[in-house]
């Protein structure tokens, strides 16, 4: 029986074999659309790269290990993994999800997905009360964020499991933020974990790419048929991209979470910042849950600068140096954003403001870099 690996051995080895031809360490990028068959239906496992592709599978099996769970999921992006878990659904159905989320998330949920008949409540989750008053029959997905992007908002997990088991509901579960380092929602009651890899996954800021991973075989078998029959597979190079960075993903992010750590308390204490998001904070609303179930609190946090507006906000973002600007996060880089024209920009002002994504916030991803030059850098735009 194969020896129970621990966390940072399991992104390095996590379904990993030396590759059957040659032995390669490394999974080969199987750059191939097709393969030979014998006699029709006589092949080694692969038909077709849409279907399967190995370097592929060597990542999706990494997936699954590092969320300890058993089916894991590549898609072309991470919108195409959700896109995939809203196709589970059919019309009339209800979907209640996070308030403060991921701009595009929201995007796809109302622009394509409502005119299908699928009906969605964003509801802010830290409240499980709320969450239960929004359930009615037709309700058959829960779908949470956390931390949610960009206000850093933390939602019990295990509380959402509760409800969602209670209800007999599915609970997807956008880890993103996290990453399997600091959460695996699978072990806390979650049915499917879902991740935009284009983040700390691969890590580099080179790919874009999603993956879904659930411990239900039946789900496994719907999603992967929905992943083969929709189509919106990734690409062997940017399977063994992602492959790459995830085998560095435990020295990442304790580099990130110890500069954004740093970085939290440094605009906590400028006398020209008014407010500072990060769940690390004792004051944090969330912070006790945010304790209980992650490993420490993250590299992303969000701010607002003292009398901002969205003017000073962006002459502030395009001052910085070191952090660049840009959309995306979890990479090698620090990255800073202004979410009411960037990330967040297809929510509409009046919804996007009643969950704090006021046109003053700003949004770093803090990279890992040397922090002392990341503070300087931060110092200089602030002024
Ligand atoms: O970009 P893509 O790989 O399709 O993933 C979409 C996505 C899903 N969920 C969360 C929490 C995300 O943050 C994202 C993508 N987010 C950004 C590009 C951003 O800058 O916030």
């Amino acid at each position: 029986m194969e020896k129970k690996l621990r966390f940072n051995s399991l992104t390095i080895h996590g379904g990993q074999a030396p590759d059957p031809a040659y032995g390669a360490v490394m999974p080969p990028i199987y750059q191939t659309s097709t393969y030979a068959q014998t006699t029709p239906g006589g092949h080694k496992g692969f038909e077709y790269s849409r279907t399967h592709n190995p370097t592929r599978q060597a990542l999706e099996k990494n997936l699954a290990h590092i969320e300890h769970g058993a089916f894991g999921l590549a898609f072309a992006s991470g919108l195409a993994a959700m896109d995939a878990v809203m196709k589970l659904l059919k019309p009339s159905d209800e979907v209640i999800a996070t308030d403060d989320l991921y701009g595009g998330s929201y995007r796809l949920f109302t622009k394509i997905f409502e005119p299908y008949g699928i009906h969605f409540r964003f509801v802010p989750m830290q409240s499980t009360e709320k969450v239960a008053q929004q359930i009615t029959p037709k309700t058959k997905l829960l779908w949470v964020e956390t931390p949610t992007n960009p206000m850093m908002n933390v939602i019990d997990i295990t509380a959402m499991a509760n409800l969602a088991k209670h209800h007999k509901l599915l609970l997807a579960v956008d880890n993103t933020f996290a990453s399997p380092y600091l959460q695996q929602p699978l072990t806390m009651g979650a049915d499917i974990v879902m991740h935009s890899a284009t983040k700390y996954l691969a890590g580099h800021s080179d790919v874009v790419l999603g993956a879904l991973i659930t411990n239900d075989a039946s789900l496994a078998e719907r999603l992967s048929f929905i992943q083969n029959a929709s189509g919106a597979v990734p690409g062997p190079f940017d399977s063994f991209l992602t492959l790459r960075g995830i085998k560095t993903l435990h020295v990442r992010m304790e580099r990130h979470c110890q500069n954004a750590a740093t970085i939290a308390q440094y605009l906590a204490h400028h006398p020209k910042i008014e407010s500072v998001n990060w769940p690390g904070f004792d004051h944090h609303p969330n912070h006790t849950i945010a304790q209980a179930q992650m490993k420490d609190f993250g590299a992303m946090l969000s701010f607002v600068p003292k009398g901002a507006n969205h003017q000073t906000a962006i002459a502030l973002v395009e001052k910085l140096k070191l952090f660049t600007l840009a959309e995306s996060l979890g990479g090698v880089e620090s990255l800073a954003g202004h979410p009411a024209s960037m990330t967040h920009a297809s929510i509409p002002k009046d919804l996007r403001e009643k969950s704090g994504v006021v046109d003053a916030l700003i949004r770093l991803s803090v990279g890992i870099e040397d922090v002392q030059d990341l503070i300087e850098d931060l110092e200089q735009a602030i002024g």
